[in-house]
C-alpha cells in the first residue's frame, strides 16, 4: 500500500560524497543531492491521482505485503497467535530502500549571466533542478507539486513503470506522486513533458538522475555538467547557453581538479532548439560511457557529440598542472556562454 509509510528512506545513509567535485560547488545552480530531500517527509501518500495506484506500489516495493515465501501469509487456524510469535520463520524479505523526494515547480527570476535575468520555471528553485542520485533498484518516491499558473509534470528517462512516466499534465496547484525504481545504472535526465515541451525545458525544467551500480564505480573526483540554454524572449531561439544554468561561469571560475587523479564527468545535453551539441576537452582525451552504462568505454576521444537528452559519463585524468579548456565544438553554442576551464592543481 502506498499508505504504509516505510522508514527505509529516512534511515538510509546516502552514498558518500566526499569524492565528489562540482556536485554542490558554489555557483552550480543545479547542484543538489537526492539525500537533501530523502526522509524529509513521512510517506503517507494516499493519492487521488488515477495513475498513482496501490497496484504499482505493491509491485515496486519488494516484499511489501508478502509473506516469507512471497505470498500472503495467513496463520493456520489451529495455531494460536502466541505460538506464532515464538515460531521460527525465515526472515521477512527486506523492503527495497525508498528515498522520499519533494519536487516543486516554481516560477522565479534567476540571474543566468552577468546581470542578465530570466523569468524561469524551476524544479525546487534551481536550474537545472536538483541532481538526484540513487543506487540501482532503489525506489524514488517523488511528491510533485505544481506551484505555478501553468500545467507541468516530471518525466524521467531510464526504465520505470509506464504508470509513472510523468507525461500527464499536473494542473496549477495540483500535486501527484511518482514512484520510479532507479535504473538501469547510468545517467538519466528528467524534464517537464508538458506541451510545448521545448519551451518548458528551455525555461528551466530539467535535471539529472545518477543511478549508481550496486557494485560502485571506482573512486574518482566527480563533476556534473549539464548543457542548457535560455530563450528570454520566447522566440524559439537560444540566446544564452550555459553549463549548469549560469552562462560563462566556468570561464570565469575554472573547476579545480587535483592533477593526476581520476575524474568522472556526468555530461548531459539538455539544450533545446539545437539539433546537437558536443563537449570538447583541450589537451587531453577521455573514455566515453554512453548513457553512463557499462563497465567498458565505447571509445576514447577528445570530443563527444550528443543529441537532446543524450548523455554520457566521461572519465579522464589531467596529469599536468595547468588549465584545460572545454566547450561545445559548435561555436555558436560555445560563444553564448558555454566556454569553460578545468584547472588541474
Ligand atoms: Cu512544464
Amino acid at each position: 500500500m502506498t499508505g504504509n509509510a516505510p522508514d527505509d528512506g529516512g534511515g538510509l545513509t546516502r552514498r558518500e560524497t566526499i569524492r565528489r567535485f562540482g556536485l554542490g560547488g558554489a555557483g552550480i545552480l543545479g547542484a543538489g543531492l537526492v539525500g537533501n530531500a530523502a526522509g524529509s517527509r513521512a510517506a503517507g501518500s494516499e493519492s487521488s491521482d488515477p495513475y498513482v495506484g496501490d497496484h504499482l506500489s505493491s509491485e515496486l516495493i519488494v516484499g511489501s505485503d508478502a509473506g516469507p515465501y512471497g505470498g500472503d501469509y495467513s496463520p493456520p487456524p489451529t495455531l494460536e497467535s502466541s505460538h506464532l510469535e515464538h515460531a521460527t520463520f525465515p526472515p521477512r524479505p527486506r523492503r527495497a530502500p525508498v528515498r522520499e523526494i519533494e519536487m516543486t515547480v516554481t516560477e522565479q527570476h534567476i540571474d543566468v549571466a552577468n546581470g542578465t535575468g530570466v523569468h524561469a520555471w524551476t524544479y525546487n528553485g534551481s536550474v537545472p533542478g536538483p541532481t538526484l542520485r540513487a543506487t540501482e533498484g532503489e525506489l524514488l518516491r517523488i511528491r510533485f507539486r505544481n506551484a505555478t499558473g501553468h500545467d507541468h509534470n516530471l518525466h524521467f528517462h531510464g526504465r520505470h513503470s509506464p504508470l509513472h512516466d510523468g507525461w500527464e499534465p499536473v494542473p496549477p496547484g495540483g500535486e501527484t506522486v511518482y514512484e520510479i525504481e532507479a535504473g538501469p545504472a547510468g545517467l538519466h535526465p528528467y524534464h517537464c513533458h508538458t506541451m510545448p515541451i521545448d519551451m518548458h525545458i528551455a525555461k528551466g525544467l530539467y535535471g539529472i538522475l545518477i543511478v549508481d551500480p550496486v557494485t560502485p564505480r571506482p573512486e574518482a573526483n566527480e563533476i556534473v555538467l549539464t548543457l542548457g540554454g535560455w530563450d528570454p524572449d520566447s522566440s524559439g531561439r537560444i540566446a544564452i547557453t550555459s553549463w549548469n544554468g549560469i552562462a560563462g561561469f566556468y570561464e570565469k571560475f575554472p573547476i579545480k581538479l587535483p592533477a593526476g587523479e581520476p575524474v568522472r564527468l556526468y555530461l548531459t545535453n539538455m539544450l533545446e532548439y539545437e539539433p546537437i551539441a558536443s563537449f570538447h576537452l583541450h589537451a587531453q582525451v577521455f573514455d566515453v560511457y554512453p548513457t553512463g552504462a557499462g563497465e567498458v568505454p565505447a571509445t576514447t576521444t577528445d570530443v563527444v557529440t550528443l543529441g537532446q537528452t543524450e548523455r554520457a559519463i566521461l572519465e579522464f585524468t589531467l596529469p599536468e598542472i595547468g588549465r584545460y579548456m572545454f566547450h561545445p565544438h559548435q561555436h555558436r553554442i560555445a560563444m553564448r556562454g558555454a566556454m569553460g576551464w578545468f584547472s588541474a592543481i
